[in-house]
């Protein structure tokens, strides 16, 4: 189970890296060696979706990563149309920060029968989308309002509430791509107030910042858009380095 295995990579590593993957961007002759470098330098598994899939084919794309690695492939779906069984697992999102019906539990009736068909493992999410700068994509399309970045309790009350409603993660997102991304006040506050693993994505730019989020309690960590450039390959093993902080040998 994706779910177990996560709990089991924070208790020995610290915290667990997942890569966002985006089928819109990654053509062949870079996803192959991509995957096999993130799982030379120590990634812990990847998300595959979005918001936005304009051209790709997340089936296809899920395929041909799971041709290449055994690490765990996770849907973060924008869509119930993301749903498919060539993935091991899918992040049950619920846009907890906003109060849209459609996002809170209109799209997840729908998605629940397909997922069921597909076997894939649901892991329910507290999806807690935290103003970062100008509008998200994910703010956008969940036609919701973010959590105001200076106001942690809100955050930590909306984490503590998804815990109480039985869901297993929380994930504060700033959005992808985002100018600055959650602060460490608020990851802070939701990591203490709630006893569920916390993720924490957008706008992690440098496995400096990555330590940052680890160090205020975050248990995962996600970075999509910062690899898209592919001269920033070099720097995966430094992510990984910094948010594995149990491994690190200190003489
Ligand atoms: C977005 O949290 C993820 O949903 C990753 O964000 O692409 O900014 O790393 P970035």
């Amino acid at each position: 189970m994706v779910y177990e295995k996560l709990l089991n990579t924070i208790v020995v590593k610290g915290a667990a890296y997942l890569i966002l993957l985006d089928p819109d961007k990654l053509p062949d002759e870079k996803l192959f060696p991509f995957i096999i470098h993130c799982e030379k330098s120590g990634v812990d598994g990847f998300l595959v979706g979005g918001s936005l899939i304009i051209d790709g084919d997340i089936k296809v794309f899920i395929e041909k990563i799971k041709r290449t690695t055994s690490l765990p492939v996770i849907i973060f779906p924008g869509e119930v149309n993301q749903v498919c069984n060539q993935a091991d697992a899918i992040l049950f999102l619920s846009v907890i920060s906003g109060r849209n019906p459609e996002h809170l539990i209109g799209k997840h009736v729908l998605a629940a029968p397909l997922i069921k068909k597909s076997r894939i493992e649901p892991i329910s999410t507290g999806y807690i989308i935290v103003e970062s700068g100008s509008m998200t994509t994910a703010e956008y399309i969940s036609g919701s309002l973010p959590v105001p970045r200076n106001k942690p309790e809100i955050a930590a009350a909306t984490a503590l509430a998804a815990q109480y409603l039985g869901m297993k993660l929380i994930y504060l997102e700033a959005g992808s791509g985002a100018s600055q991304p959650v602060p460490n006040e608020m990851v802070k506050a939701v990591s203490e107030y709630c006893n569920i693993p916390v993720i924490v994505g957008g706008g992690i730019k440098s496995p400096h910042i990555a330590k940052e989020k680890v160090d205020s309690g975050a248990k995962i960590i996600v970075t999509g858009n910062f690899f898209e450039n592919e001269d920033n390959w070099g720097l995966i093993g430094s992510f990984a380095e910094a948010i594995h902080y149990k491994l690190t040998v200190t003489v």
